[in-house]
């Protein structure tokens, strides 16, 4: 068993930081749990269009409040504290954020820590490993 704190993972490279979002890496590839696990927080008024082609992902939401949108069908959903969503079909979506939006995401295959989206909104499986 191994205990891991948000508060001492900020802040290190478990950390990683885009315009829209940051996100702490609580548990990665090296930790051999066959998930990542992750709290991410996305920006009040921000828009982020995803497509993890390489990725199953879910993302619980702790607080705030977001919409997103299915790019394949067109449908929308407010997802709200309480609700999780799971993209179990790789689907490309954006997510449309009206008040900061805490989420916890899993990400099947893990991640390995120094992911950062791609030009249509995917991470790559050959990141570098974050260790620490
Ligand atoms: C909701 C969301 O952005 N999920 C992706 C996880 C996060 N951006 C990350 O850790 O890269």
């Amino acid at each position: 068993m191994f205990i891991r704190k948000l508060s001492e993972a900020q802040g290190t490279a478990r950390q990683v930081k885009s315009d829209n979002w940051n996100s702490v890496r609580l548990l990665l590839e090296n930790d051999n749990m066959g998930f990542s696990f992750h709290i991410t927080t996305l920006y009040a008024g921000t828009e982020t269009h995803m497509w993890y082609k390489n990725h199953y992902e879910s993302v619980y939401c702790i607080s705030g409040r977001a919409e997103i949108e299915d790019k394949a069908t067109g449908e929308r959903h407010v997802i709200e504290p309480g609700t999780m969503y799971a993209l179990n079909e790789h689907d490309q979506h954006c997510l449309r954020v009206q008040e900061d939006f805490v989420c916890a995401c899993v990400f099947n295959p893990p991640l390995k820590g120094t992911e950062v989206h791609d030009k249509d909104g995917a991470y790559g499986l050959d990141a570098e490993e974050v260790t620490d």
